[in-house]
Order: C-alpha cells, then sequence, then structure tokens
C-alpha cells in the first residue's frame, strides 16, 4: 500500500533531499509550505521533483493549521524538518527561535497524539544540543550543553520527543544529526558560503571572502547521505534516538583549502587571530579576511560525533568522502556563477 509522508522544511536542504529519497521509495510526498515565506521551491526544481510533491499551507507557530494539515494528509510518517535552523540568527531572535524550534514540534506532537493513529514522528535533533562538549566523540549518551538559543530551543523538543514516546508509546524518533552539507545548502552556512563566495572571487564577482572564526571544527557529511537515517530510523519497530556523524571534525580553515583547490586557488595563511588573512599562494592575492562580525557570542569549538549506534541499528553509514562533497559544492557553485544564475 502506498504510504503517505508530510515533510515540514520541504523547501530547506534537508527536505528536498528527503522528498527525492521518499518519492524514489513509492511514497506520497506532501511538503509544508509557508504563504508569508518569500523563499521559493528553488531546492525542488533544482532536483527536478517540484511538480511531484503534494502541497499544505502550514507554519510552526500557529496550531490550527498543523491540525488541519494532519487531518487533510492523513500522514503515516511525519517527518519535522521545518526550523529556524540558522544558530547565529537564533541570538538576535531566540523568542521565535523558541517559537518555531521548541514550541513548533510540541504543537505538532500534541497533534499527532490527538489523532492517536499509530503515525511515525521523525524530529529533526542537531549536534548543537552537544555545544561546550562533555566527551569526545559525542554519542547518544553524552550529556548536553547548548550553546545558543537554537541548541537550547532543540533540546526542549527533543526531549519532548523522548517524553511524548515514554508518556503515550508515541512512535517517535529523534535523530541527532551533525551538520551535513550540499550543493543545496543554506547560502548563510559557512559552508556554502565559502564555496559561492570562492566561486564569485574566481570570476571577479567578489573581491575578498568575509569570515568569522577559523578555528571552529565541525564534523561535516553530505545531506544526502543524512536524510537516507531519517528514513531508516522511522522504519524500525522500535523508536530510538540516533547520532548520524561521520567521525572526523575539520575547521573552517580547512574547509576554505579543500573548497579552494577545485576552484584553482592554493590557499596559504598568515597572522594570527582576527589579524589572519588567507592568500593564494600562487598569485599573492588575499582571499579571506577575517571579521569579527561573523563571531558568535559563544562559540561551539569542536564537534565530532560518533555514529556506531546508527551503524548497528540501522546500518547507516556515510558514503560521501568530505573531499567529494565540498569538490561538489564547489563546482555546482561555480556553473551557477558562470551561467549567472542567482544562488538557491
Ligand atoms: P533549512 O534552513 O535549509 O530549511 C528550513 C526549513 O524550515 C525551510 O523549508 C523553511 O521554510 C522551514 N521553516 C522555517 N520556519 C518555519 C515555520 N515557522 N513554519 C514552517 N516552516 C518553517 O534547514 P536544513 O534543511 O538544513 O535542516 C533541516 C532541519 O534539520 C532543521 O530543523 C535543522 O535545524 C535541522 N538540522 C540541520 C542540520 C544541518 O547540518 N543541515 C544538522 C542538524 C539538524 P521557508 O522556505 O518557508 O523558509
Ligand atoms: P552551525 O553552522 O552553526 O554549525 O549550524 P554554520 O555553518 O553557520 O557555522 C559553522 C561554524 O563556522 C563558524 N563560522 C561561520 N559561520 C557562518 N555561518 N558564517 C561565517 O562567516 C563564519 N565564519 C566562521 C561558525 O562560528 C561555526 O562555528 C548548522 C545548522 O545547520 C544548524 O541548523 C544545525 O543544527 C547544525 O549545523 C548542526
Amino acid at each position: 500500500m502506498t504510504k503517505t509522508a508530510l515533510v515540514t522544511g520541504i523547501t530547506g536542504q534537508d527536505g528536498a533531499y528527503l522528498a527525492r529519497l521518499l518519492l524514489s521509495k513509492g511514497y506520497r510526498v506532501v511538503g509544508t509550505f509557508r504563504r508569508s515565506s518569500s523563499s521559493n521551491d528553488g531546492r525542488l526544481r533544482e532536483l527536478g521533483i517540484e511538480n511531484q510533491v503534494g502541497r499544505v499551507d502550514l507554519d510552526l507557530y500557529e496550531l490550527t493549521n498543523i491540525l488541519r494539515a494532519i487531518d487533510s494528509v492523513k500522514p503515516d510518517e511525519i517527518y519535522n524538518l521545518a526550523a529556524q535552523s540558522f544558530v547565529g540568527l537564533s541570538f538576535e531572535q531566540p523568542i521565535y527561535t523558541a517559537e518555531i524550534d521548541a514550541l513548533g514540534p510540541a504543537r505538532l506532537l500534541e497533534a499527532v497524539r490527538k489523532a492517536g493513529n499509530g503515525m511515525r514522528f521523525y524530529q529533526a535533533s542537531t549536534s548543537e544540543m552537544f555545544g561546550k562538549v562533555q566527551a569526545v566523540p559525542q554519542t547518544e549518551g553524552t550529556p548536553f550543553y547548548p550553546r545558543s538559543p537554537y541548541g537550547v530551543a532543540k533540546l526542549y523538543a527533543h526531549w519532548l520527543t523522548v517524553n511524548y514516546r515514554e508518556s503515550y508509546g508515541m512512535h517517535a524518533s529523534s535523530g541527532i544529526l551533525f551538520n551535513h552539507e550540499s550543493p543545496l545548502r543554506g547560502i548563510d552556512f559557512v559552508t556554502r558560503k565559502i564555496t559561492y563566495s570562492l566561486a564569485l572571487l574566481k570570476h571577479g564577482g567578489l573581491d575578498v571572502l568575509r569570515l568569522g572564526n577559523l578555528d571552529a571544527k565541525r564534523d561535516w557529511g553530505y545531506a544526502d547521505d543524512y536524510v537516507r537515517g531519517m528514513w531508516l530510523m522511522l522504519q524500525q519497530e522500535k523508536p530510538d534516538d540516533f547520532v548520524l556523524a561521520t567521525g572526523q571534525a575539520r575547521t573552517v580553515r580547512e574547509f576554505v583549502e579543500c573548497a579552494a583547490e577545485p576552484l584553482g586557488f592554493d590557499m596559504a595563511w598568515e597572522g594570527a587571530g582576527q589579524a589572519e588573512i588567507g592568500r593564494d599562494r600562487r598569485t599573492g592575492r588575499t582571499i579571506v579576511e577575517v571579521d569579527p562580525a561573523f563571531y558568535r557570542p559563544a562559540e561551539v569549538d569542536l564537534l565530532i560525533g560518533s555514529a556506531d549506534k546508527a551503524k548497528r541499528v540501522l546500518g547507516w553509514e556515510p558514503e560521501t568522502s568530505f573531499a567529494a562533497m565540498v569538490a561538489l559544492m564547489a563546482e555546482a557553485d561555480e556553473r551557477r556563477v558562470v551561467d549567472g544564475r542567482a544562488p538557491i
């Protein structure tokens, strides 16, 4: 029988890849769209699936449209990917972030509970909940210590998912996902900012790339691998929490070096702290400058995850290497720049 999936946040990076995966598995896929949003279905179009997904109006701020959406779509599985997902912005908009990232999932979980028909629920939790890390690598058992309003809001949603599972026997799972990137990544996140800016720099559209903390270390995987893990979580008989990660961490500086290579730059660094500069070794041209405006009030210095449980229980493993993913992003952005297309 055809299964129906409701994907909140289908216009985002993960929503687009997950929709494509579910369609390939024969699902009827319905995505949530915000009437008030100026964003469009560019990512779905880029994957060529914009006409294959159903649409329902939904803002996580509003319980009534959540109730209506669940009633009309009657999903077997709900993937809650919608969020104010930018950590930096959460320091400027902590209350809005809590409304969407903490209370949004609470509204959804209540609606699922009220429907009471056994639908399965996925919550997009995050490595940002580990924040000031208490152990390396981080696992499902590592204590949380969020370092941003975003991390705090997501922690509430994570525990609420656990609580609804334990209190009401709901099939609610939480994926604690480490950073995952792709050519469809939002342009404000550091990886995509780097690949798009370097492509612009190469073709004369930008003078210099300004970045914040170059020493921050992240465990960067490939989004298309990670959405497979989300789906696998909801196919298990027993709901649970799973870390998805690659187990390898790199600094922002290393990401720049790796992205620069396929675009023909060879990075060399001089100076330190906020005076650090990245130059192209071949031409001496300044490529990167540090700009304190991109520093955060509280930083997460190092994230590195262990996906051993996901491997053991779900049979999940990342398939795309760091270098291959960065090259994909750099090449996609160079094509966009050369073709004069607006960034997604
Ligand atoms: P994106 O920022 O690319 O997408 C966010 C989505 O949420 C968009 O579709 C956006 O819609 C939607 N949205 C935002 N606010 C609301 C709202 N008030 N009501 C309904 N929808 C809303 O995120 P990603 O795809 O990168 O991430 C997906 C989820 O996974 C997020 O919850 C994120 O926090 C979490 N996560 C992401 C990780 C990553 O590395 N990518 C790692 C760990 C967790 P619109 O187009 O209308 O703005
Ligand atoms: P993150 O991603 O905060 O990990 O959240 P982001 O790419 O924004 O930052 C990663 C690290 O890079 C440092 N950094 C910069 N970041 C941005 N955005 N812009 C810069 O110019 C810059 N310079 C340095 C940051 O300080 C940080 O240390 C992402 C989001 O997808 C979340 O939704 C998700 O939960 C987590 O990943 C896991």
